[in-house]
């Protein structure tokens, strides 16, 4: 597929995603929704490919929904045709993703982010749900994923003023795992996905569903969970490479 508003490319074992409208900050439309949709597919199906990033420009991760796009939209139109559930296919990708976030990531933009597994923030990156000032309000996880990751009290403040958050305010919070200066932030982001594209991928992608799992259900449940899958993970050959690598003192090779 021809992609016109996002670019895709493979480093090794990592798909780079990166938002691609400058005219328009990277705002989301539907186009972009379907080709970033379609990206995550490809990167899913490929055996070869251990972690994904979603990125944006120097100056926007994604400035939000496309305002243009979504003015003339009546009720109808959102209800019938089920409005941006489609854009939360992110967050039921099951391979990690980490979110490379510098300059803005407004509106869906904070939203496409908090949908990855961990946020690693540029210096210049800023944050917000400034959805209240056009008379809406968050609609993809906005006022849910916000409130875990940061608290009701900021949360609140954030969605009903519409203020933004920066970097350091936002790693304060727990939004983000780490700030890195701008102009590293892509070699950080690379270094840090081919680390994790480096280890097995089944248990990779099994360690996000139990972190995962932990949002959904009770402390008892998820601990079940884990304890399943761990001890599923003794069926594994990477089990036997990884124990034996450890002991022989040598790297493990997880790629078979
Ligand atoms: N939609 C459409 N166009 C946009 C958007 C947007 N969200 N943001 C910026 N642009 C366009 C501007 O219109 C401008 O285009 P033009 O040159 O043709 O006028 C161009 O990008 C550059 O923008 P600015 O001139 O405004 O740049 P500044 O540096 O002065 O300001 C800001 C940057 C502060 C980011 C400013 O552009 C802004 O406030 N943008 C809107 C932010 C916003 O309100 N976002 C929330 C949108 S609503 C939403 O996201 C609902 C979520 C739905 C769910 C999504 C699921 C993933």
């Amino acid at each position: 597929m021809a992609y016109e508003t996002i670019l895709l490319e493979v480093d090794e074992r990592v798909g780079i995603i990166r938002l691609n409208r400058p005219q328009a900050l990277n705002a989301l439309n539907a186009q972009l929704i379907n080709e970033l949709n379609a990206a995550l597919d490809v990167l899913e199906a490929d055996r070869a490919i251990g972690c994904i990033i979603l990125t944006g420009s120097e100056k926007a991760f994604a400035a939000g929904a496309d305002i243009k796009a979504m003015q003339n939209f009546t009720y109808p139109d959102t209800y019938l045709d089920d409005y941006i559930t489609s854009w939360e296919r992110l967050s039921r990708t099951r391979k990690p993703v980490i979110a490379a976030v510098a300059g803005f990531a407004l509106g869906g933009g904070c939203e496409l982010a908090m949908m990855c597994d961990f946020i690693l923030a540029a210096d210049t990156a800023k944050f917000g749900q400034p959805e209240i000032k056009l008379g809406v309000m968050p609609g993809s996880g906005g006022t849910q994923r916000l409130t875990r990751f940061i608290g009701k009290s900021k949360a609140m403040e954030m969605c009903l003023t519409g203020r933004l958050m920066d970097a350091v305010e936002a790693e304060r919070s727990g939004l983000v795992s780490r700030i890195i200066p701008a102009a590293e932030l892509m070699t950080e982001a690379l270094k840090v996905a081919k680390v994790i594209a480096g280890m097995s991928l089944p248990v990779a992608m099994q360690t996000k569903e139990a972190v995962n799992r932990s949002y959904e259900t009770s402390l008892a449940e998820g601990i079940r969970f884990e304890r399943r899958v761990f001890q599923s993970q003794f069926g594994l050959a990477h089990q036997q490479e990884g124990m034996s690598a450890f002991i022989e003192k040598r790297p493990p090779d997880f790629k078979a």
